[in-house]
């Protein structure tokens, strides 16, 4: 099955994505996503410029073997534009595998392991009270397991919080927003703000928070603490993971359970988090990761250490990414949730798909493949436009932490 044709098509409907689209010989067509936020074209002309010039002419069956061919063949390995290019061509194969044995794709990945997936949605406010109603209104949606970010009283703006109900958007057209940080005043505020959720909502509802890589290991160790009364499902990014062993520091005091790894690339990343059982979920994506592939790769290293999977699935990673995950994570054992942030109507319109949403749980459809398409004359209706991700200093100034 030899593949004939591969292209890349960026479009921007609402905000960019990057797709590569593989053709085989008898007409079977898989998608991959390869959106990097904020750096999209780079993935792009890794692909069409480095890559597609590879793939035509090889065998769209041997997967495993293309993956290995791209990741040891470049020499120059890992890194996100790298392992973003490589997991859109894995994406890809898969998807042509499963169509050409008529199959949803998780059947091929050994099958399903639960009858749907555990998600969660984003709620957001500017103050507690907003935050309190965001929560409220995903609760009336069937959410079972809600993420809550609030403004900080005296800071002009934060990270991660929306300003419209459903479709919050993290980048920004042009050039870089820039925010205002203050460690004291969130270290403050985030336990009175899940003391009021426990109060409003009960024991039952799952609750987590992103800390968006901010604090200092001992920071966020304090921050963990504080946060123990609430239960929380999981405290994300406390720290930046650059370094592995920062979590030794904040798992020594604290036992609420940590999530990482969404800007991870690789195995290598996050091995040492996993061996020492350092952290709880594991948040690597297919998109970021380097595909369906590896990041089965990454799970079964977890699974021995009894950490669970919980992929990043802002709406910065395309539908293509969010169906492919819905099949990864419906077979593999030890999953635990996925982030699901609800992409705008034109950008469904754009990717239809056969993923669906309900009472709290998704699941992928039994389309073949991995059951999304992409509308390329509609696509071509949106063309790409510059965007990054909020920079954030501190009030003197400083570039703070990410
Ligand atoms: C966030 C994202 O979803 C998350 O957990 O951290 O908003 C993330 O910052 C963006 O996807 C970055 O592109
Ligand atoms: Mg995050």
């Amino acid at each position: 099955m030899k593949i004939t044709d591969a292209k890349v098509i960026v479009c921007c409907p609402g905000r960019n994505f990057v797709t590569l689209k593989i053709t085989t010989e008898d007409g079977i067509y898989g998608l991959g996503d390869a959106t990097l936020n904020g750096r999209e074209l780079s993935v792009a002309s890794y692909l069409t410029d480095h890559v597609v010039p590879l793939l035509i002419g090889r065998d769209a069956r041997r997967i495993e073997d293309i993956w290995q061919y791209l990741y040891k063949g470049a020499y120059w390995r890992r890194g996100p534009v790298t392992m973003s290019a490589i997991a859109a061509v894995d994406t890809a194969l898969w998807d042509i595998k499963a169509k050409s044995l008529n199959t949803p794709l998780y059947q091929l990945l050994g099958g399903a392991s639960r009858d749907a997936v555990l998600v969660y949605g984003h709620a957001s406010g500017g103050d507690i009270p907003q935050t309190v109603e965001a929560v409220e209104h995903y609760l009336k949606l069937g959410y079972k397991a809600i993420r809550a970010q609030s403004g900080i009283p005296g800071l002009k703006s934060t990270y991660g919080v929306g300003r419209g109900a459903m479709y919050y958007e993290p980048a920004e057209k042009d050039a870089p927003p820039e925010n205002l940080w203050s460690t004291e005043q969130y270290m403050r505020f985030v336990p009175a703000l899940f003391e009021e959720l426990r109060k409003h909502f009960g024991p039952d509802i799952h609750l987590l928070h992103d800390v968006h890589h901010r604090l200092t290991p001992i920071e966020a160790a304090k921050l963990g603490k504080s946060l123990e009364p609430y239960h929380l499902f999981w405290l994300e990014d406390p720290t930046p993971a650059e370094l592995q062993e920062s979590f030794r520091l904040i798992r020594r005091h604290t036992t609420t359970p940590l999530a990482v790894g969404e800007v991870f690339n690789t195995i290598y990343d996050c091995q040492q988090l996993i061996q020492e059982q350092l952290i709880d979920y594991i948040r690597t994506t297919v998109v970021h990761a380097g595909g369906i592939t590896h990041l089965r790769r990454i799970a079964n290293l977890a699974e021995m250490y009894q950490v669970r999977t919980g992929s990043h699935g802002a709406t910065d990673l395309s539908p293509v990414c969010m169906g492919a995950a819905l099949h990864f994570d419906l077979s593999v054992h030890n999953f635990g949730i996925q982030e699901y942030m609800q992409h705008t109507d034109e950008t469904n319109r754009v990717f239809p798909h056969s993923y669906f949403f309900k009472d709290g749980f998704m699941h992928p459809g039994e389309a073949p493949g991995i059951g999304v398409d992409i509308d390329e004359k509609l696509a071509a209706k949106y063309p790409y436009h510059r965007a990054y991700l909020p920079v954030n200093r501190k009030l003197d100034g400083t570039m703070h932490n990410w």
